[in-house]
C-alpha cells in the first residue's frame, strides 16, 4: 500500500488515547526497579571522587568482611574492555590516521579519568549493606591535574597513553578549496563564535539494571532501563564479555524516559551480567540521582567558529565551520558519530548554500563521556546555523525572515554539499504559517506594551531541518559506518482475529503501543484495542535496532507495514479459497475481503480463523497460520523541518528572561496520532528552551569536580517557565517510506534553542549586546548588558 492510500485509512490522523497510560497513571507500570528476582542481591558502585588520578591500590578486605557482603569486584577481576563500541562510526582523521580508541575498562585499571568513574562494585544481600561496604573500600589515589574544557585539552595532562595531546581525531567534510574561493569573492562575511553548552540528561527513571544467571541452562538475563535491548546484547556479548549471544536475554521493561541517554552500553550493565554468573545470584543496581548526574553520558559540549560568505543580496555563497567537540573521558557507544556525521551533514539547513566545509577536532577531557542526547548533533548544527543566519539578517539589515526566505531550498530532491539528499519539503509554507500563527504583524504593538512595562521585547526565528529515521544502511556505509541500521517487525494474527505486534523499536515514553496499534488496526480494519504491541525483549522480539534518532514510526512502523503486506497477500489467498475465487480477484479494505465485481465478501476474522483451523484447507498451496516477519531498511533519512518563532521579554534591571510566546510549525509528513505528536513537540520544546535558558553542566576548571551535580545547581525547566505553545503543522509526506511519516521526537529540542537566543539577542541589540552563550540566565544577561554599556 502506498503512502497516499495509507494516509486515508481510518485511525490514521486520529487522536487515539494512549493505551499505555492506564498502567502508567495507576502505578501499574513495570520499571526495572519494580522487578525483583528470587535470591536477588544488591550492587553499589564505588566511584572516583577525583577527576584524574592514578589508582595505587584498592583494598577490599575490610569491605568484604562486613555483614551481608558477597563480594567486592575491582578492575583486576573483570577483564573485558568496553572497546570497539563506537560501533556507529570509526573516524579516520584528515591526515589518514585512525581515531584514537583508548582502552576503556569496565572497572578502573590503573587510573580514573572522571569524577564518577567506576572503581569497584560491591555486592551484598541488601542495599544498605552494599552501601556501607562501599564506604569501607579503601582506594589509594595519586591525584593528577585534570582538564575539562576543549580549549585546555591540548595543553592539559594526558588522559590516555595513546593520545598524548588528548586529541581523538580531526574530521572534515566538504570542499575546502571551493569554500575558500567563495569566501574570496564574497561581498559580505558574517562571523560567529559560539558554545553549545553541555547538558545532563535527566530522565524521570534513573538508569537501573538486574543481572541474573541460570546455572541449569547457562543463560543470562539482563533487565535494564535501555532503549535498544538487541544492540545492548550484541555489543555486550560480541565486544566485551565474549559470551554466546543466544545465551543472553536482555529485557527493557517499561522505561521512564531515555532522551538518548539509555542507548549506550554502560559499564554497570556489563559488570552486573558478568558477576551474576560468578556469584550465581541475581544482582540489582539502581542509580540514585547523584550517580545519574555523574555517570550518565552527557550531551552537546561544542565550541565553534562559523563564517557565512554572502553576495551583495544576502544569498549564501559558502559556509565554513570549525568545531571542537568534547568527548569526555572515554568513547561512549555512539559518541564518534555525534559531532561528525550527525552534526556536519545537517549544516546545510534549509538553505541553498552551494559550498560548505566543516572541520571537527574531538578531544578527551576528565569529564563524563559525551554521547547522543535528544537530537544528537542536529541541535548543535541547528543552533550554530540558525544563530549565524539571524546574525547575517541583522548585519545586512534584511531581518531574520527575509534572509531565510532568500536562501530557502525550493526544488526537491535537493542534494546538499554535505552528503545528504532531502527528498521533499516546503520551507516557505512553514514560515508563512508560523508568521501568521505568531501574529508577527502585531509584534510592533507588543514591543510598545513591553516598553511601557520597562521591558525589552525580542523576536527570534529558527528554521530547522533534521535527518530522522536513522537507518539507511547504504548512506551509513557510504559515510563510514561500521554497521548499517534497519528495523524488524513481526505480526502475529491470532485465530480469533486479534493481533500481537513484535517490534524492534522501543517505547520509553513515545506511545508506540498506541501509534503502532493504530497502523496495524488501520491496515487490517480491526479495532485498535484488538492490537497489542510487544517491544523491549530479545527473548520475544526477533531482532531490533531500538529507538533513537526519531526512527521508530518511519523505520519500525515501515517494517510493520512490510509484514502487513505479507499478511495481506497470504490472507487474500485464504479468502480466495473460501470464496472459491482466484487470488487476483480478491480486494481487501475496511476489514473485509471482497471478490471484485460481486457482492461476495468475508470478514478478516473468518480468514484468521481459517488460517488456524484449516478445515478443507489447500495445504498443498498454503501453510497454516497467519504470522509474518519483515525487515525494513529505508533508502534515505526522513527530513522533518519547520519554522519556530519565539518572543521574549527581558527585564534589563535584573536580566530575567521570560518566554512570552512560542510558535512552532513543523512538517512531520503524515501524522499517525496528532495528540502524541503534539506531546512529543511539547517535550522537545521544553528540553530545547530549557537548554537555552536554564540547563548547564559545569565542571570546575581546576579540579574537574562536577559543580552542577544536583537539581539544586542544575536548573531543570518547569511548567511555569513556559507559555502555552502555539503549534501547527504542514504536511509534505516523506516520499520513500510506505507511511509518508517523518520523525517528530526530537524536532522541538532541535529547533527551539536558537529561536530563544535569537529572541534574547534581538531584545538586547538596542542595548549594544551582540553575543552571549546559552543558557541565558539572569546573571549572564545582566552581565552582558553591563559589559555593553
Ligand atoms: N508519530 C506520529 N506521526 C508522525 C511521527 C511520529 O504519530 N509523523 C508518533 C510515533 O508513532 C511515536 C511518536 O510520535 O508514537 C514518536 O515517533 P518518532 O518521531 O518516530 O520518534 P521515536 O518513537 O523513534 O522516539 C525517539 C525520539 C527521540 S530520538 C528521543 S531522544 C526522545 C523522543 O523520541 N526521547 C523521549 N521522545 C521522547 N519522549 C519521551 N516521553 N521520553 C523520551 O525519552
Amino acid at each position: 500500500m502506498g503512502a497516499t492510500d495509507f494516509a486515508k485509512l481510518p485511525h490514521i490522523g486520529e487522536a487515539v488515547r494512549r493505551k499505555e497510560d492506564y498502567r502508567f497513571l495507576t502505578g501499574a507500570g513495570q520499571y526495572t526497579d519494580d522487578v525483583n528476582l528470587a535470591h536477588q542481591a544488591q550492587a553499589v558502585f564505588v566511584r572516583s571522587p577525583h577527576a584524574h588520578a592514578r589508582v595505587k591500590s584498592v583494598d577490599v578486605r575490610k569491605a568484604e568482611a562486613m555483614p551481608g557482603v558477597l563480594k567486592v569486584y575491582t578492575g583486576k577481576d573483570i577483564e573485558g574492555k568496553m572497546n570497539g563500541l563506537p560501533c556507529g562510526w570509526l573516524i579516520t582523521s584528515t591526515d589518514g590516521t585512525p581515531m584514537k580508541e583508548p582502552p576503556h575498562p569496565v572497572l578502573a585499571q590503573g587510573k580514573v579519568r572522571y569524577v564518577g568513574d567506576h572503581v569497584a562494585m560491591v555486592v551484598a544481600e541488601t542495599l544498605q549493606q552494599a552501601r556501607d561496604a562501599a564506604e569501607a573500600v579503601e582506594v589509594d589515589y595519586d591525584v593528577l591535574d585534570a582538564v575539562v574544557a576543549v580549549g585546555d585539552a591540548k595543553q592539559g595532562p594526558a588522559l590516555h597513553d595513546i593520545a598524548p595531546d588528548n586529541h581523538c581525531y580531526k574530521w572534515a567534510i566538504g570542499d575546502k578549496a571551493a569554500v575558500d574561493a567563495a569566501f574570496a569573492k564574497a561581498a559580505h562575511v558574517t562571523r560567529l563564535d559560539l558554545v553549545n553548552n553541555r547538558l545532563i540528561p535527566n530522565a524521570m527513571e534513573p538508569r537501573a539494571a538486574i543481572g541474573s544467571y541460570n546455572r541449569a541452562t547457562d543463560e543470562y538475563t539482563l533487565y535494564v532501563a535501555n532503549q535498544n535491548p538487541h544492540v545492548e546484547r550484541l555489543l555486550m556479548t560480541a565486544f566485551v564479555l565474549g559470551l554466546p549471544e543466544h545465551k543472553v536475554r536482555v529485557i527493557a521493561p517499561d522505561v521512564g524516559g531515555g532522551f538518548g541517554s539509555k542507548i549506550f552500553l554502560y559499564a554497570e550493565d556489563v559488570a552486573l551480567t558478568w558477576a551474576a554468573r560468578q556469584l550465581n545470584r541475581s544482582i540489582k543496581w539502581t542509580a540514585d540521582r547523584a550517580e545519574a548526574f555523574l555517570s550518565d553520558a552527557h550531551g552537546r559540549d561544542h565550541v565553534s567558529h562559523a563564517e557565512m560568505a554572502m553576495d551583495k543580496d544576502g544569498k549564501f555563497l559558502a559556509l565554513r565551520v570549525h568545531t571542537d567537540a568534547n568527548l569526555g573521558a572515554y568513547l561512549s557507544t555512539f559518541s564518534t558519530a555525534v559531532p561528525t556525521i550527525l552534526y556536519a551533514t545537517l549544516l546545510a539547513g534549509q538553505y541553498t548554500t552551494p559550498q560548505i566545509y566543516v572541520e571537527v577536532d574531538a578531544w578527551f577531557t576528565n569529564t563524563a563521556p559525551v554521547d547522543a542526547y535528544r537530537g544528537a548533533g542536529r541541535p548543535e548544527a541547528t543552533y550554530l546555523l540558525e544563530r549565524l543566519v539571524s546574525r547575517c539578517g541583522w548585519e545586512l539589515g534584511l531581518g531574520q525572515d527575509e534572509i531565510r526566505r532568500r536562501n530557502f531550498i525550493t526544488q526537491f530532491p535537493y542534494q546538499t554539499p554535505v552528503a545528504l539528499q532531502y527528498d521533499v519539503g516546503d520551507y516557505p509554507a512553514a514560515m508563512d504559517k508560523a508568521q501568521k500563527l505568531a501574529d508577527v504583524a502585531g509584534y510592533a504593538a507588543r514591543v510598545k506594551t513591553s516598553e511601557a512595562k520597562g521591558l525589552k521585547r525580542g523576536i527570534g526565528y529558527s528554521s530547522y531541518i533534521e535527518a530522522c529515521g536513522i537507518a539507511p544502511s547504504n548512506i551509513a556505509g557510504a559515510l563510514g559506518a561500521r554497521a548499517g541500521l534497519f528495523e524488524c517487525g513481526e505480526i502475529r494474527v491470532h485465530p480469533t482475529g486479534s493481533v500481537t505486534v513484535f517490534t524492534g523499536s522501543h517505547s520509553h515514553g513515545q506511545g508506540h503501543e498506541t501509534t503502532f496499534a493504530q497502523v496495524v488496526a488501520a491496515r487490517l480494519g480491526i479495532p485498535v484495542e484488538n492490537v497489542d504491541v510487544v517491544h523491549g525483549d530479545t527473548g520475544r522480539v526477533p531482532f531490533g535496532m531500538g529507538t533513537y534518532g526519531s526512527r521508530s514510526i518511519s523505520v519500525g512502523g515501515a517494517a510493520i507495514m512490510k509484514a502487513l503486506d505479507k499478511i495481506e497477500t497470504k490472507a487474500k489467498k485464504i479468502a480466495a479459497h473460501l470464496m472459491e475465487a482466484s487470488d487476483a480477484d480478491i480486494e481487501f479494505s475496511g476489514g473485509e475481503f471482497k471478490v471484485k465485481g460481486t457482492d461476495k465478501k468475508i470478514p478478516f476474522g473468518q480468514v484468521a480463523l481459517t488460517a488456524y483451523v484449516p478445515h478443507n484447507y489447500p495445504l498443498d498451496k498454503l501453510e497454516p497460520g497467519l504470522n509474518e516477519t519483515a525487515f525494513y531498511d529505508p533508502t534515505n533519512f526522513t527530513f522533518p523541518a519547520g519554522t519556530y518563532i519565539c518572543e521574549v521579554e527581558v527585564d534589563p534591571a535584573t536580566g530575567a528572561v521570560r518566554v512570552d510566546r512560542f510558535t512552532a510549525v513543523d512538517d512531520f509528513g503524515t501524522i499517525i496520532n496528532p495528540m502524541i505528536v503534539e506531546g512529543q513537540v511539547h517535550g522537545g520544546l521544553v528540553q530545547g528552551i530549557g537548554q537555552a535558558l536554564l540547563e548547564n553542566c559545569v565542571y570546575d576548571r581546576q579540579t574537574g569536580q562536577l559543580l552542577t551535580g544536583s537539581f539544586m545547581d542544575y536548573a531543570m525547566p518547569r511548567a511555569d517557565d513556559f507559555p502555552n505553545f502555539q503549534l501547527d503543522t504542514i504536511c509534505t509526506p516523506c516520499t520513500h517510506n510506505p507511511l509518508g511519516t517523518k520523525g517528530c521526537g526530537e524536532a522541538g529540542a532541535i529547533g527551539s534553542p536558537p529561536a530563544v537566543i535569537n529572541a534574547v539577542l534581538d531584545a538586547l541589540r538596542p542595548l549594544g549586546v551582540k553575543e552571549f552563550d546559552m543558557p541565558a540566565s539572569p546573571a549572564r544577561v545582566w552581565n552582558a548588558i553591563q559589559s555593553a554599556k
